[in-house]
C-alpha cells in the first residue's frame, strides 16, 4: 500500500517536472525582432506611479506632426471603464493541482498534451519500473535465489530496451514540437501590444491605437478585497484586448529581465532589456485573466501581477477612447480626440503630456518619437 502511494507521489513529481519543462520551453527560445522605429525610451517612473498615461503620438505618419496636447488626461482617467470582474476557477489560481483552465486554442492543445499524453506515459513508466524492482527484490534476493544466473547477454531484451524508449520519445516529440512551432508562428495580428516590464510594475503600449500607454500597478490587499479581486493579483489599470482578435505581444524591459506570463493563455515570454521578444494569443471568451511576472526580478518580483481583460469590440473601442487612443487606421476613436489629433490640428505645438495627479513622472517618449528619429536604442538601460 505504501509503495503504491510512493509511486503516485513519484509520478506526480515527475509530471510536475515535465510540466515545468514544457512551460519553460515557452520562454526558452525568444525570437528577436528588429528594433522598431517606435522603440521606446521607457518611463523613468517610480514603481508606484498609479496613472494611466495616454500617449497621443497617434497617427502621425504624415508631416512629422508634433504630438498634440493630450485630451484632458485627468478627465479620461476618471472614466476608464472596467467591464469584467474575476470568475472563480477561470484565469486565476485554484486549489487544484492542475493546469489552469485554458482559454486559447494553443492552451487546449497543450492541456491535451499534458493530461492525455505526458501524464499517462509517465504513470505507466513509473508503475512498470516499480513492478520490475519489486519483482527483482522478491524473486532474486539471496534467500530466494541462492545460485545466481551467469547470463550476461540477451539480444532480444537489449533490442527491446533500446527501441522501446526511442519509440516513446518519438511519440512525445511529435506533438511537443508541433506545439512549440505553433507558439512561434504568429498569425496575422489584429492588434499589437507592447508589454514593458519595470521594477516592479508593467506598462502596456498600444501602437495600433494611437500609441497610448497604460501603467499597471498592483492593488493593495484592501483594494483587492473591496473589488473582489484575488489577493495580490488585482491591478489598478488592466491590459485590455478585444475578444476573438489575434493579439501580438512584444515584450521588453526597462531594467532587468522580467517574464510576462498568463497561465490561462498558455503564454509566457521573457521581457529582456534591449531586446524585443514576440508571442501571441487569441482569446474568444471575454473576461478577466490573471498572470504574474515569472522571472525573479528583484525585491518586489512577487508584487507585479498581470491582469488581462478580454472585452468585446465595442467595449474595446470605448476603453481605447477613454485612454485618448484611436481605433482603425489612425482614425480617432472619438470626436473628442479629433479636435486634438495631429492630423486635424497640424499646428499643434510640442507639448509634453500632462501628468495626472499622482503621476509624478510620465513617459517621455512622445516628445522624441514624433520626430521620426533615426533608430533609437530599444530601451534606455
Ligand atoms: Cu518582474
Amino acid at each position: 500500500m505504501k509503495s503504491v502511494k510512493t509511486v503516485l507521489i513519484a509520478a506526480g513529481l515527475a509530471a510536475l517536472t515535465l510540466a515545468g519543462t514544457a512551460s519553460a520551453q515557452t520562454a526558452a527560445a525568444p525570437s528577436i525582432v528588429t528594433a522598431s522605429p517606435a522603440a521606446t525610451a521607457t518611463a523613468p517612473g517610480s514603481g508606484q506611479s498609479p496613472a494611466t498615461v495616454a500617449a497621443p503620438d497617434a497617427a502621425a505618419p504624415a508631416a512629422g506632426a508634433a504630438p498634440a496636447t493630450q485630451p484632458a488626461a485627468a478627465a479620461a482617467k476618471a472614466t476608464i471603464p472596467e467591464f469584467y470582474g474575476p470568475t472563480a476557477g477561470i484565469g486565476q489560481p485554484t486549489d487544484k493541482i492542475a493546469l489552469q483552465a485554458q482559454v486559447t486554442d494553443l492552451g487546449h492543445q497543450a492541456e491535451w498534451f499534458h493530461n492525455d499524453v505526458l501524464m499517462p506515459i509517465i504513470v505507466i513508466i513509473c508503475l512498470f519500473v516499480l513492478a520490475l524492482l519489486a519483482w527483482v527484490t522478491v524473486r532474486y534476493n539471496r534467500r530466494a535465489n541462492p545460485v545466481p544466473s551467469r547470463t550476461s547477454h540477451n539480444t532480444l531484451i537489449e533490442i527491446v530496451w533500446t527501441v522501446a524508449p526511442v519509440l516513446i520519445l518519438l511519440a512525445i516529440a511529435v506533438p511537443s514540437i508541433k506545439l512549440l512551432a505553433a507558439q512561434y508562428s504568429i498569425p496575422k495580428p489584429d492588434i499589437t501590444v507592447k508589454v514593458i516590464g519595470h521594477q516592479w510594475y508593467w506598462s502596456y503600449q498600444y501602437p495600433d491605437n494611437g500609441d497610448f500607454e497604460v501603467v499597471s500597478n498592483i492593488l493593495t490587499e484592501d483594494q483587492d478585497k473591496a473589488k473582489g479581486e484575488p489577493r495580490q493579483l488585482g491591478v489598478d489599470n488592466r491590459m485590455v484586448v478585444p475578444a476573438g482578435a489575434v493579439v501580438k505581444i512584444i515584450t521588453t524591459s526597462d531594467d532587468v529581465i522580467h517574464s510576462f506570463a498568463v497561465p490561462a493563455f498558455w503564454l509566457k515570454m521573457d521581457a529582456v532589456p534591449g531586446r524585443l521578444n514576440e508571442t501571441w494569443f487569441k482569446v474568444d471568451r471575454p473576461g478577466l485573466y490573471y498572470g504574474q511576472c515569472s522571472e525573479l526580478c528583484g525585491a518586489r518580483h512577487g508584487y507585479m501581477p498581470i491582469a488581462v481583460e478580454v472585452v468585446t469590440k465595442d467595449q474595446f473601442a470605448q476603453w481605447v477612447a477613454a485612454n485618448g487612443g484611436t481605433i482603425g487606421h489612425g482614425k480617432p476613436a472619438s470626436s473628442d480626440a479629433t479636435a486634438n489629433s495631429p492630423i486635424s490640428n497640424p499646428t499643434a505645438t510640442t507639448t509634453a503630456p500632462t501628468p495626472m495627479a499622482g503621476a509624478a513622472s510620465t513617459p517621455t517618449e512622445n516628445a522624441t518619437a514624433a520626430a521620426k528619429p533615426a533608430a533609437q536604442p530599444a530601451t534606455t538601460n
